[in-house]
C-alpha cells in the first residue's frame, strides 16, 4: 500500500504539462553546453572522444578545441511553476548521425536552432529539416567569444527566415539566457503557423 500512496503523491506533485523541446544545430554550436546549463537534472550525454579516425569525416573548422562529440541524444529537464515541464531532447551535430534525427523529432512541440555566426551555414540543414515539418522553431545565436556580432535582423536574412520565426541571441553556458530561448521557443510554438 505504501507504494500506492506514493504513487497518489507523485501523481499530485506532476506538473500539468510537459512538451518536448529539441536543441539543435550544427556541429559544436553549444548544444549539449545548453542542455547542461538549463537543465535541473543531471543530463543524460553521450559524448565520444573524437578519434584521428573522425579526421576527414566530421568538419572540425572552427572548434579545433573539441574533442567529444554527442553520438546520440542529450536529454534533460527543466519546470517552471511547477505548471510546464520542458523534457529537452539535443541532437547530435553530425551529418554522420543524420539518420537519428527522425526518432528524436518525433512528437516535439518546437525546437531551438543554435547557430554560431563563425559558421552560419551550418544551420541550413536544421532549418530546413524543421520547416519541412512545419516544427515551429527559433533560431538562438550563441555568442561564442570572439565571434563577430550580427544584428537578429541580419542573421535572419542570411538564413532567409519567414518573419514568423524569431531570432535571439544567447549564452549557451548560462543557465538563465537558455531559459530565456525554451520561452521563446515556447511562446513560438504557441502562436502557431498562421496560414
Ligand atoms: N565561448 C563559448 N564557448 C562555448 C559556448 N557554448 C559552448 N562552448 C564551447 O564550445 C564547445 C562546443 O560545445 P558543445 O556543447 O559540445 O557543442 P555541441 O553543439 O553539443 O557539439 P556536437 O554535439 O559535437 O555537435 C565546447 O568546448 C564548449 O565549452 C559559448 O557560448 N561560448
Ligand atoms: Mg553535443
Amino acid at each position: 500500500m505504501a507504494s500506492a500512496h506514493s504513487e497518489v503523491r507523485s501523481t499530485r506533485t506532476q506538473p500539468l504539462m510537459a512538451l518536448k523541446i529539441l536543441i539543435a544545430g550544427g556541429f559544436g554550436v553549444g548544444k549539449t553546453t545548453m542542455v547542461g546549463a538549463v537543465s535541473e537534472i543531471r543530463p543524460l550525454r553521450t559524448e565520444e572522444y573524437m578519434t584521428e579516425a573522425s579526421r576527414g569525416v566530421d568538419d572540425a573548422e572552427g572548434v579545433e578545441q573539441k574533442t567529444t562529440t554527442t553520438v546520440a541524444i542529450d536529454f534533460g529537464r527543466i519546470t517552471f511553476d511547477n505548471r510546464l515541464a520542458l523534457y529537452l531532447f539535443g541532437t547530435p551535430g553530425q551529418d554522420r548521425f543524420w539518420f537519428l534525427w527522425d526518432d528524436i523529432a518525433r512528437g516535439a512541440l518546437g525546437a531551438v536552432v543554435l547557430a554560431d555566426t563563425r559558421r552560419l551555414e551550418d544551420s541550413f540543414p536544421a532549418v530546413d529539416y524543421f520547416e519541412r515539418r512545419e516544427i515551429p522553431f527559433v533560431i538562438a545565436v550563441n555568442c561564442f567569444a570572439g565571434s563577430r556580432r550580427y544584428r537578429v535582423d541580419q542573421v535572419a536574412a542570411a538564413l532567409e527566415l519567414d518573419e514568423n520565426t524569431p531570432v535571439v541571441l544567447c549564452d549557451a553556458r548560462d543557465r538563465s539566457s537558455a531559459k530565456q530561448v525554451l520561452i521563446a521557443v515556447v511562446e513560438r510554438a504557441r502562436r502557431g503557423e498562421p496560414r
